[in-house]
């Protein structure tokens, strides 16, 4: 059991996106708030081939990107297939806010963010992704390597002092993707759920098993039949194990919280961890996994 606030996020870009929730929560922030301000810090990072403008584009050489948010009374928004959009977790917390929908995708949701007053950046990789995009195209071949080439989504889970809840989930999806492709980081209950009665729970790796088992949702509920964050990861892992082929070229990596400050994760297979923040220290745990 940890105390609060406590802010989890996935993989090693989780520590410094923690740094970044704690900071915002020190200074005055809602949970809301951190769990934003967290991962646009990530959005940002040039390195992260996986999140961001600077991420993998898909088969044609174009970077979309896909993002939620969603708070412990069941506020939530998102975005999907979105180009030229530097911090699409902003513009999920402004779908959620300023619109009575939760979800616009693709150009809709570009034009949504033009009338918000977000920038447009100019279409062009990065490049990293530019030189990892003309690599790929010397054969086209569509095998998405585990834990390597898509490593990187950032999905962020918090509590703040008194208990309230927040997640926040952003990603350019799977390299070399179709397009249009959407993942299960900007579905809710898939990428992401959050309950103040319960928990929360976020996910990472290959979006299509995530989705088919509605995995975050999955988490959130096992925790509230009475299961721990950790065993209900173990067992969301289960079912997208046994609904998914071909497992041993899949990897899914889940992450809770119960309300009680309780900790868990599990992932299919080894190589994902995870970061986890209080107010006294900020850590990388590795998570276990089935095989
Ligand atoms: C997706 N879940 O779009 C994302 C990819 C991911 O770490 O998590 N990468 O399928």
């Amino acid at each position: 059991i940890n105390s609060k606030p406590l802010i989890l996020s996935t993989w090693n870009h989780g520590l410094p996106a923690n740094d970044a929730a704690i900071q915002r929560l020190k200074s005055g922030g809602s949970i809301i708030d951190a769990v934003e301000a967290g991962v646009k810090d990530t959005e940002l990072d040039m390195d992260n081939l996986s999140v961001g403008l600077q991420g993998l584009p898909d088969r044609e050489g174009i970077t979309t990107l896909d993002a939620s948010i969603m708070t412990g009374d069941g506020s939530c928004g998102s975005v999907a297939f979105v180009r030229q959009i530097k911090h699409p977790i902003s513009l999920a917390r402004a779908v959620m806010e300023k619109t009575p929908h939760v979800m616009l995708a693709g150009e809709g949701a570009r034009q949504f963010a033009i009338s918000e007053g977000f920038p447009l950046e100019k279409e062009e990789l990065s490049p990293k992704a530019a030189e990892a995009y003309q690599e790929w195209k010397k054969t086209s071949q569509y095998k998405p390597i585990i834990n390597i080439e898509n490593h990187d989504t950032i999905g962020m889970i918090g509590m703040d002092a008194n208990g309230n809840l927040a997640g926040s989930c952003t990603t350019s999806g799977l390299a070399y993707k179709m397009h249009g492709r959407v993942g299960d980081s900007p579905i809710i209950g898939a990428g992401l759920f959050v309950d103040n009665e319960v928990g929360a729970a976020t996910a990472t790796g290959l979006g299509e098993s995530i989705i088919r088992i509605c995995g975050a949702f999955l988490i959130v509920e096992l925790m509230r039949q009475g299961r721990s964050p950790r065993e209900a990861c173990e067992e969301a892992v289960r079912r997208l194990i046994s609904k998914n082929k071909n497992i041993k070229d899949i990897q899914a990596g889940f992450l809770a919280m119960n309300k009680d400050g309780e900790v868990g994760a599990f992932a299919v297979h080894p190589g994902f961890n995870y970061a986890q923040a209080t107010l006294q220290e900020n850590v990388l745990i590795d998570s276990k996994s089935h095989f």
